[in-house]
């Protein structure tokens, strides 16, 4: 049966705060501070333990190869003699935030009924914009069924950053559904990473009917405030639209292409008068994972713990749950580090849509096989990192064994 599979990036042993993403201000906010990628790793298999104990089906992928010295060397240095800010660049373990893999259109969306992939460009930030061949090698081997199409990158200078800007409203995840692209426009102070191009582009590829494709404007508001992802003030599932009220340019308009396009919508708006952006913004809110639990119990949101620690937002969301919402259970989960940087639980996630048999087994997680990941972490992941430490040689052979072991433990060695 065609299900909702969520994807999460395992956090890598290379996990620091160098301040690398303009426009994200938790990122900013903890440039310098010391990581603990250890305990960013556990917290990420976590998040994955507590979603399979509500029945949700998980699977996961791996850290890149990180630092990436090849990439230094198409810029003319190396891990020894690069500038601080390109050093810092390579070390990233940004592949982690799975929401910005790739976007995706399930199987029943597509003409040709095949479920299609886009590994994003990221191009509009250095530290991010070699990811993608990492992340494409991975995705060729997870989806290699022929269920799938998996797309290289749109080209630059077409910023795509995948899921994160990208929802979908459907009667269920297998029935046809009405895909949303969210784009910005630049010129403000922080820039906008999803670009209106790529968004069309990968419509196109992914054989989208134009009928149940809607691009959507996100507000300069919430870009300029740090909303530098859509799903940082909205998130979609099924036939819910969970929103803050400043997320899109034209509210209005956009409420109204959404209804029209998919009348039984349910939009749930939280106003500006309740939670204001910057608390949206700050306690991470919308980067929830809305998720359908089975059995009929209705939906659930899982979110940070920071969303728990801020009244206006634990108040709305109570007072939600209390009256007829659809969103029936609210279930935090603690992802500080990623946090940190400027991750919640949504961006921890690839959400795929798909038959769980046609994924390839090494990818899919269960209590056993988070364990040993579990363990991998607990063996070789480096109990911190502080910036002043990206110098050193030992550290680089560090991670790089963390991960090489954790490719063995998965029998993923080919991706070495
Ligand atoms: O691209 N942070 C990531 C966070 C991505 C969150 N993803 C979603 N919203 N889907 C980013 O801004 C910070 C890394 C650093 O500063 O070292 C970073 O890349």
């Amino acid at each position: 049966m065609i299900t909702e599979i969520n994807f999460d990036g395992i956090i890598g042993p290379s996990h620091n705060y160098a301040g690398l993403s303009r426009g994200n201000i938790a990122s900013a906010n903890n440039a310098g501070d010391v990581s603990q990628p250890r305990a960013a790793a556990l917290q990420g298999i976590e998040k994955m333990r507590h979603n399979i104990a509500l029945g949700l089906p998980q699977g996961f992928f791996m850290p890149l190869d990180r630092p990436d010295a090849p990439w230094l060397e198409t810029l003319g240095t190396s891990l020894e003699t690069a500038e601080t800010h390109l050093r810092a660049q390579a070390w990233s373990a940004s592949s982690m935030w799975a929401a910005n893999a790739a976007t995706v259109s399930p199987a029943p969306d597509s003409a040709d009924g095949k479920c299609h992939l886009t590994v994003a460009n990221l191009v509009t930030m250095p530290h991010r914009s070699h990811e993608w061949p990492g992340t494409l090698a991975q995705l060729r081997l997870a989806f290699a069924d022929p269920a799938f199409v998996v797309h290289g990158p749109v080209p630059a200078p077409f910023g795509d950053e995948g899921a994160a800007n990208h929802m979908r409203l459907c009667a269920g995840h297998g029935s046809p559904g009405v895909e949303i692209f969210v784009y910005g426009v630049g010129g403000g102070r922080f820039p906008a990473r999803q670009h209106l191009d790529a968004s069309k582009a990968i419509a196109r590829k992914h054989r989208l009917d134009p009928a149940r494709t809607l691009f959507i404007r996100q507000s300069d508001t919430a870009i300029q405030g740090g909303a530098f992802h859509n799903d940082v003030v909205a998130v979609a599932n099924e036939r819910v639209l969970f929103t803050h009220e400043t997320a899109f340019e034209d509210r209005e308009g956009a409420h109204a292409q959404i209804r029209a396009a998919f009348p039984e919508v349910e939009i749930v708006e939280v106003p500006a008068s309740a939670v204001t952006l910057p608390e949206a913004i700050k306690s991470y809110l919308f980067n929830a994972q809305l998720v359908s639990l089975p059995d009929g119990a209705g939906m659930g949101l899982v979110v940070p713990t920071e969303a728990r620690e801020m009244p206006s937002v634990w108040t709305w969301l109570e007072d939600h749950v209390a009256g007829n919402g659809p969103i029936r259970r609210l279930l935090p989960v603690d992802v500080r580090q990623s946090m940190a940087n400027g991750g919640g639980p949504a961006c921890l996630r690839l959400r795929v849509v798909a038959e769980p048999g046609t994924v390839d087994p090494r990818f899919m997680a269960d209590p056993a096989k988070l364990d040993r990941i579990a363990e991998v972490v607990a063996a070789h992941w480096p109990e911190a990192i502080a910036p002043g430490d990206l110098v050193l040689p030992a550290l680089v052979r560090d991670v790089q064994r963390a991960r090489a072991a954790l490719l063995d433990a998965l029998n993923l060695s080919e991706l070495l």
